[in-house]
């Protein structure tokens, strides 16, 4: 078996089986004036990855690895947004409302569209997620069964919110997945820093973490 140099141990790959994921690289979340800046947080942080998603994205394409985008939205008529989600935050800005790139988290708005340097190509899965995690109320498992997928590489923003759920979520469901280090972003450097810890404590608990290029060069590109 060919491993991936990540910590805590190598990373038992299986290239047949394995996909990337990016979690949510959309403008509201990552550019300036959008919802993540609103919420008042250092968007600079996140624009800081863009080419580095890139360069994992690219790579993955070259090395025929599956490519998978999440992008967090909901409906027009916000009947998959609960309370307990819009009532978060800004509440002078909240999802569904009007900002400066459309409607908030929307489906369709131009602050929910994912940045064009690492838009999805023509035929790429693009999973719409009302929740945090990109297994909760979407066919993400479906789609991994039917290409008979079990492991992710994971990278997108922001680490400890819809990066780590869906980590969890995959880690539950029986995926064996890979955090991309330099490949995700947090506007908080502790939390970052934290979620890796917790990702890979206890014998990889609920993953493995390696950098860009030790992934590109395990899969030879
Ligand atoms: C957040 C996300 N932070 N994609 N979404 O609300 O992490």
């Amino acid at each position: 078996m060919t491993g991936i140099r990540a910590l805590p141990y190598p990373f038992p790959l299986r290239r047949g089986e394995l996909a990337l994921i990016v979690i949510d690289m959309q403008r509201d979340f990552v550019e300036p004036g959008g919802f993540g800046e609103s919420l008042g947080n250092d968007v600079g942080r996140l624009s800081a990855i863009v080419p580095t998603v890139k360069r994992l994205i690219e790579g993955c394409r070259a090395a025929g690895i599956p490519v998978i985008h999440t992008q967090e939205c909901h409906r027009p008529d916000l009947a998959d947004l609960p309370p307990a989600k819009r009532n978060r935050g800004n509440p002078s800005l909240r999802i569904g409302d009007q900002g400066p790139m459309g409607r908030i988290l929307i489906a369709g708005a131009p602050g929910t569209a994912i940045l064009d340097e690492v838009a999805p190509l023509p035929g790429e899965l693009v999973i719409q997620k009302p929740g945090k995690g990109a297994f909760y109320a979407t066919s993400l498992q479906d789609e991994l069964r039917k290409r008979h997928l079990s492991q992710l590489i994971v990278a997108g923003v922001t680490t400890e919110v819809c990066v780590q759920t869906t980590m969890r979520e995959a880690n539950d469901r029986g995926y064996e997945c890979l955090l991309a280090e330099d490949a995700t972003e947090s506007y908080f450097p502790e939390f970052k820093a934290a979620t890796l810890d917790m990702i890979r404590a206890q014998g990889a608990i609920v993953g493995w973490t390696a950098s860009v290029d030790t992934i590109l060069e395990a899969l030879d590109v």
